[in-house]
């Protein structure tokens, strides 16, 4: 049975946590603390915002995302699990797996030594038509003046598993035209514009045009430079070999509808950590996969 918004308000009793629920029913956490603010909703256990205080947000969240049940939020960190991108051999799935769309449970919450607050949720039951595994996952997010994610799936299905995953994240910059992504030169990447075509990136990614780009075997740390905004934002990953970089440019941003004003992609860039393309995690019975990741502005 689905947590209650007065069970979630039990939950959150001794944090600087508040309960919202969407006009859509959407339960929704709101941290408000003297580090940053932030939101997560239950469907998806899904960070929709996260504001170190005195800085621009870091998340880009649509001023069109429908928080409404079985939709996915655009914007903010829908997670990708347990495929990412289209379905291998189902065109009728879901893109980017189910997880994102699900009821998942709040844990625990608490506030650590520092300021931190720390949020756990989980989806118990994925066992599903879509996907046959006994394979629940958990996340575990600590929202400060840095935002730490750790997703781990464990297998406890008698059969050995293909996982592929992301953090589909959503950053906002000020101008995606003067911005630069740094970390990912010499890596291959599958670029899914010119029919999932292998290439090698020469230097830092620029965007002129509409980006989607899967980078395989690559597990360094990833830079977001805005000059504009003058920061940079650190994506430090662990378990992670694939990095998804996407903007969808102006046409695909009109077209997708959700994404708020038809220039709305200037403002937005995804930097994506995850395990893609040939990356697929194999997890065996028994197995536990963990993909964790952090940002901090510098
Ligand atoms: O991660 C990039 C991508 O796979 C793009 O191809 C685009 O489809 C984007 O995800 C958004 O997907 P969504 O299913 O959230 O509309």
């Amino acid at each position: 049975m689905p947590q209650t918004k007065q069970m979630l308000q039990q939950c959150v009793a001794d944090t600087p946590i508040q309960i919202r629920e969407s006009e859509h029913g959407l339960l929704i956490l709101d941290i408000n603390t003297e580090l940053c603010s932030a939101s997560m909703a239950l469907q998806g256990a899904h960070v929709m915002t996260w504001q170190p205080k005195g800085e621009a947000p870091v998340l880009w969240l649509s001023p069109d995302a429908k928080l409404e049940k079985g939709k996915s939020i655009r914007g903010g960190i829908p997670i990708c699990w347990p495929w990412f991108g289209e379905h291998a051999t189902e065109s009728t799935f879901a893109a980017h797996g189910f997880a994102r769309t699900a009821d998942w449970e709040l844990v625990s919450t608490s506030e650590l030594a520092g300021g931190g607050i720390e949020v756990v949720m989980r989806l118990l039951d994925t066992q599903t038509e879509q996907w046959k595994y006994d394979t629940p996952v958990v996340i575990k997010v600590i929202f400060g003046r840095t935002l730490n994610i750790e997703l781990t799936t464990t297998n406890q299905s008698n059969a050995s598993i293909q996982l592929s995953e992301a953090l589909h994240t959503y950053f906002n910059v000020q101008d995606v035209r003067q911005i630069k992504v740094q970390g990912l030169d010499s890596c291959e990447y599958v670029d899914k514009l010119e029919a999932y075509q292998r290439k090698t990136q020469q230097g830092a990614v620029f965007f002129k045009q509409e980006v989607d780009r899967i980078y395989i075997n690559q597990s360094s740390n990833v830079v977001i430079q805005d000059k504009v905004l003058n920061r940079s934002i650190h994506i430090n990953k662990q378990g992670s070999q694939s990095s998804i970089v996407w903007n969808p440019w102006l046409d695909k941003c009109k077209a997708m509808g959700d994404l708020g004003a038809d220039d709305a992609y200037l403002n937005m860039v995804c930097v994506e950590s995850g395990n893609a393309a040939d990356n697929t995690v194999t997890l065996e019975a028994g197995g536990t996969h963990r993909l964790s990741v952090s940002y901090h502005l510098a």
